[in-house]
């Protein structure tokens, strides 16, 4: 972005504080209408920082409460293929999270304090991971539909006016994409299978299916903040055009599949050049959102415990870093082990 940098907010040119604000801000704006992009050094509003704070931070912890679902299937999974798919999935999920938390850290928000928000119950992360996984194709629901739903909602996260989550998402998209096609590979094997396999298959997409539609937000005459995040192009489609979008993609890949998504109210919309769908049920969503949902005590909990079993580690690695910061002459990563050449 070329605009006013933070450090030189504190020399403008202009003679009062109120002038100076109004070119900052009006840089600020110019950049946003130009699509250049807002770089952490950049001037940027109060309310934009929170804003994206607040964004990033639901989308790093719902990443890693994320992984909490598919995790229950690893000692389970049906081959060792499946079981290594798997693993490399999850663990996926959770680079996902430490990208979104390192961007978050950019604008000035420590990878400590939102994980404190988060076991608080200050912060959110999506309303999806408090289903449950029930049985092996609800890994492949998950895929599909899950990581089909956040494919949707983030390949336009990577045209966000803020560099680092625009950037974090083009890699994100990528692993996504390569998740979804793993679970719809899933969900084909199981339809195909056996009749019992098939009515796993399909119980699990008639379980996922309103779930993954919630994901996308609420609708848009209730939606908070999209129409600023819009401006601020942060988002460049509502809620709704993203769910749309996604009920589109979806239809003709669950006749693919020989599966049927479980709303007898789809149908192609001739004017729109889309598809309707039926009535989302919204009590449900926003009971999941105020900790009322089958899963959020236990995914909670689960984070809690994690965090504290893991404190050894952040010691082991604080510790290390900074022995090895303290050695005469070492500038941190000079003090790396260095792989031995032939
Ligand atoms: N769940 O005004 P809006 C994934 C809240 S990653 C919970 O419309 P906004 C990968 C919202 O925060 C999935 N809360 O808000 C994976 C706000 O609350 P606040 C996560 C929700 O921000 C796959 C209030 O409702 N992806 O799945 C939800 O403009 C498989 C009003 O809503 C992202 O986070 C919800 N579904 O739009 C991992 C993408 N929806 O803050 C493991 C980035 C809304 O006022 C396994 N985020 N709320 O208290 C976004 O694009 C947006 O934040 C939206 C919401 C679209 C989620």
């Amino acid at each position: 972005m070329a605009a006013v940098t933070a450090d030189q907010t504190t020399q403008g040119t202009a003679g009062t504080t109120d002038d100076a604000d109004a070119e900052r801000l009006a840089a600020f704006d110019a950049a946003v209408a130009a699509d250049d992009r807002i770089e952490p050094r950049d001037w940027m509003p109060d309310a934009y920082r929170a804003s994206l704070i607040r964004q990033m931070a639901q989308h790093a912890h719902s990443e890693i409460i994320g992984m909490q679902p598919e995790a229950n299937w690893i000692t389970r999974a049906p081959s060792l293929r499946r079981k290594a798919i798997l693993m490399a999935k999850v663990q996926d999920e959770a680079g996902h999270g430490l990208y979104l938390y390192s961007a978050a850290e950019t604008l000035g928000a420590s990878r400590e304090e939102l994980l404190d928000k988060l076991h608080a119950g200050r912060q959110r992360y999506s309303s999806i991971f408090n289903y449950p996984t029930l049985t092996w194709a609800d890994v492949g629901a998950i895929g599909w539909l899950v990581d089909g739903a956040a494919i949707t909602n983030q390949v336009p996260l990577c045209r966000c006016s803020y560099g680092p989550y625009a950037r974090a998402m083009v890699r994100v998209c990528k692993e996504e994409s390569f998740h979804q096609r793993q679970g719809y590979e899933l969900l084909l094997a199981l339809s195909r299978g056996t009749p019992a396999q098939h009515e796993m298959a399909q119980d699990a997409v008639n379980r996922w299916w309103w779930p993954s539609l919630m994901m996308f937000g609420p609708p848009d005459d209730s939606s908070a903040h999209s129409a600023q995040s819009m401006a601020w192009k942060i988002k460049r489609h509502s809620n709704d055009e993203l769910r749309r979008r996604f009920v589109d993609i979806c239809v003709p890949q669950a006749e693919a599949l020989g599966l049927t998504l479980p709303d007898p109210d789809i149908r192609w919309n001739e004017e729109l050049g889309q598809h309707d769908y039926g009535a989302i049920d919204w009590t449900e969503f926003q009971e999941v959102l105020k900790g009322n949902g089958p899963c959020n005590e236990q995914r909670l909990t689960q984070r809690r415990t994690a965090h504290e079993e893991g404190a050894w580690v952040r010691d082991a690695a604080a510790a290390y870093a900074e022995k090895h910061a303290a050695r005469p002459g070492s500038a941190g990563a000079a003090a790396q082990p260095v792989e031995a050449t032939a």
